[in-house]
C-alpha cells in the first residue's frame, strides 16, 4: 500500500493495479465506456477548455492534492484507498472485534454489493443533474468550482466501480456496467434515489445541492467507512476527504447569495425583507425564496436516509457492513441488542418521540446526525444576516415536511410542523416550496457572467480564491474552444 499515488498506469491507483492484471483488464475495458458517458451525460460543453483543477496525487491528509490546468476529459481520474491501519477489527456489530475482512464474506455478498451499488450510483447521477450549469455560472471562479465536483464525483464513481470489480466478480462487471446506463431522471431507467432524479435547474439550486445532499453524502460514506469490510472503509475515508470541498461550495455559495441580498437591500434603504418585489427590482435573491428553496432542498435529502425505522439498517449494522455516524467515537457496547433509540412518530393527531428498538432505528439516527449538522451550517448564514443587519433567520424545516420516505410519507405538514389535511397542503404549497413564479425569476437570473473577476449582481465575490488565487485569477480559460 502506497500513499503516492501511481501515475505510470492508464489509471492511476495506490492499490498496485499493475500487479493485478485481471483487475486492471476489467477496468481498462470499463474506461472508454466511463469517457463515453463523461462527454454525453456529464458537462455541457467545456471539454476542451483548461480548468484549473485539483488532482489527487496522495493519500496523505496534509497535501493529497495538486492543481494544475487540465482539460476535462483529460482529468486523471484514478484509484485510492487510504492507508490500511494495522491490526484494525470489525469495530460493530455480531462480529464485532474479529480482524477486519479483506474479502467480502459469502453470506453478506449481496447486501454489501446493493450498498456499494446505490452509493455508486448517486455520484453519477449528481453530475447529469448539474450537466447544464456550465451555461450559467455567476462567474468563472463558480464555472471551476462546478467541475471540480462533476470531476470528483466521478472519481467516486471510480472508487465503488473497483470495489465491484475487485470483490464481486461477473455480478460486480455488471453492476459497473449498468451504472453507465442509468440517467438522472429517465423514464425507462432513472437513478436508484429519488433526490437523484430531480432537476439542478440553477445556481441557486446547485448550491443548495451541495450543501445538503452531498452532507448526506458525508454521513452515509462516514458509516460506510466504519464498515468492517476494509476495502470499502478505506475508499469512503478517502472520498471523505474530497467531500469536504462540496459542502464549501455549497455553504460559501448560499453564504455569498446571503450576503450580497442583505448588502443590496441596504444600498437600496430596504429595510423589510419580505417586501420581495422591491429586492427582486434588485436583481437580487430574497431571503424568503432562499429560505423555500433550502426546505425544499433539505426535505428530499432527508428522504435519502430511507425509512427511519428499517430491517435493511438493522442487517447492515449487525453484520458489520455499515455503522453509525462516527461510530467508533460512541461510547457504548457498539451492538445494540438492547438499546433503544427516540424516534419521532405521529401519535394520534401530534408527534411524539416513541422509544424504538435502536438496531432499527439506525436510519432514523443517522438522519437526526444529519439534521444537526445542517443546524450548524445554517447558523453560519443567519450570523451573515446578522452581522448586515437584516431582521431575517433561516430555519430548517419539520422533519414531517415534504416527505416522500419514512414515518411521514403519508402525511403533510408545514416547515414548522403543523399537521395539514392534503387539501390544506394543496392551497398552501406554495407559501413553502419554491413556486413556479419563484423558480422563473431565479431563472431569469442565470446569465453566465465569464469576464475575469467578475461576478454575477445576485451573488457576492468569495472572500479567498481557490489555491489562495488571486481576485483576477483566469479559473477556466475560455479561449481554446
Ligand atoms: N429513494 O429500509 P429502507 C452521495 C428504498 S449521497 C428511492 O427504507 P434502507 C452523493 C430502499 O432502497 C449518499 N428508494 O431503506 C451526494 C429499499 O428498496 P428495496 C448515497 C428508496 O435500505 C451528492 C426500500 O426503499 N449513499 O453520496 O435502510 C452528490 C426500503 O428501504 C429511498 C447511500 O445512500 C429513496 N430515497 O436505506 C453525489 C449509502 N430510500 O431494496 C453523491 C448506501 C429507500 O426494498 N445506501 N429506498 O428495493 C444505503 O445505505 C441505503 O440503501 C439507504 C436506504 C440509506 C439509501
Ligand atoms: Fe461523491
Ligand atoms: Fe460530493
Amino acid at each position: 500500500m502506497n500513499i503516492e499515488v501511481s501515475y505510470d498506469d492508464l489509471i492511476p491507483n495506490n492499490v498496485d493495479l499493475s500487479g493485478d492484471p485481471k483487475l486492471k483488464r476489467a477496468l481498462e475495458q470499463w474506461h472508454p465506456g466511463y469517457i463515453d458517458w463523461w462527454k454525453t451525460a456529464g458537462p455541457d460543453g467545456y471539454q476542451e477548455d483548461e480548468v484549473y483543477l485539483r488532482t489527487a496525487v496522495s493519500v496523505d491528509p496534509k497535501g493529497w492534492a495538486k492543481f494544475g490546468y487540465v482539460k476535462m476529459p483529460e482529468y486523471r481520474w484514478g484509484v485510492l484507498l487510504s492507508p490500511a491501519i494495522e491490526g484494525r477489527t470489525i469495530p460493530f456489530g455480531e462480529h464485532k472485534g474479529e480482524p477486519a475482512w479483506q474479502e467480502v464474506p459469502g453470506e453478506y455478498r449481496s447486501l454489501m454489493r446493493r450498498l456499494i451499488v446505490i452509493q455508486g450510483d448517486t455520484e453519477p447521477a449528481s453530475v447529469e443533474q448539474q450537466r447544464a450549469l456550465g451555461a450559467t455560472a455567476p462567474s468563472l471562479y463558480d464555472l471551476r468550482n462546478l467541475f471540480q465536483v462533476n470531476v470528483e464525483e466521478g472519481r467516486h464513481l471510480w472508487a465503488m466501480v473497483y470495489l465491484l470489480q475487485k470483490y464481486f466478480g461477473r455480478d460486480g462487471r455488471e453492476e459497473a456496467a449498468a451504472l453507465l446506463e442509468r440517467r438522472s431522471g429517465h423514464d425507462d431507467n432513472p437513478r436508484m434515489l429519488g433526490a437523484f432524479n430531480e432537476k439542478t435547474p440553477d445556481w441557486l439550486s446547485f448550491f443548495m445541492f451541495t450543501f445538503f445532499t452531498d452532507r448526506d453524502g458525508k454521513m452515509q460514506l462516514d458509516s460506510l467507512a466504519q464498515s468492517g469490510f476494509d476495502p470499502l472503509s478505506r475508499t469512503c475515508r478517502f472520498m471523505l476527504t474530497e467531500e469536504a470541498h462540496h459542502m464549501f461550495v455549497g455553504e460559501t455559495g448560499v453564504g455569498r447569495v446571503i450576503q450580497r441580498t442583505c448588502e443590496g437591500m441596504k444600498e437600496a434603504g430596504i429595510d423589510d425583507p419580505y417586501d420581495i418585489e422591491a429586492i427582486r427590482k434588485l436583481g437580487l435573491i430574497d431571503l424568503p425564496t432562499l429560505q423555500k428553496k433550502a426546505w425544499l432542498h433539505y426535505s428530499l435529502s432527508m428522504d435519502l436516509f430511507g425509512a427511519e425505522v428499517s430491517t435493511n439498517a438493522a442487517n447492515a449494522f449487525n453484520s458489520g457492513i455499515k455503522g453509525r455516524f462516527q461510530e467508533t467515537k460512541i461510547d457504548d457496547d457498539h451492538q445494540l441488542l438492547n438499546d433503544t433509540y427516540p424516534v419521532l412518530k405521529k401519535v394520534g393527531d401530534k408527534f411524539e418521540f416513541v422509544d424504538t428498538p435502536a438496531l432499527s432505528a439506525l436510519n432514523g439516527r443517522l438522519r437526526d446526525d444529519y439534521s444537526g449538522d445542517c443546524e450548524k451550517g445554517v447558523g453560519r448564514w443567519n450570523k451573515i444576516i446578522e452581522k448586515a443587519g437584516v431582521d431575517f433567520k433561516l430555519k430548517l424545516s419539520h422533519s414531517a415536511f415534504n416527505r416522500k420516505i419514512g414515518e411521514f410519507s403519508e402525511i403533510e405538514a408545514t416547515p414548522d410542523g403543523d399537521i395539514l389535511t392534503a387539501d390544506e397542503w394543496e392551497a398552501r404549497k406554495d407559501e413553502f416550496l419554491p413556486n413556479p413564479s419563484d423558480m422563473d425569476y431565479i431563472t431569469s437570473l442565470m446569465k453566465p457572467v465569464y469576464g475575469i473577476g467578475e461576478y454575477a449582481n445576485w451573488i457576492a465575490a468569495p472572500k479567498v480564491g481557490i489555491d489562495n488565487k488571486p481576485g483576477d485569477f483566469e479559473y477556466v480559460r475560455l479561449d481554446q474552444s
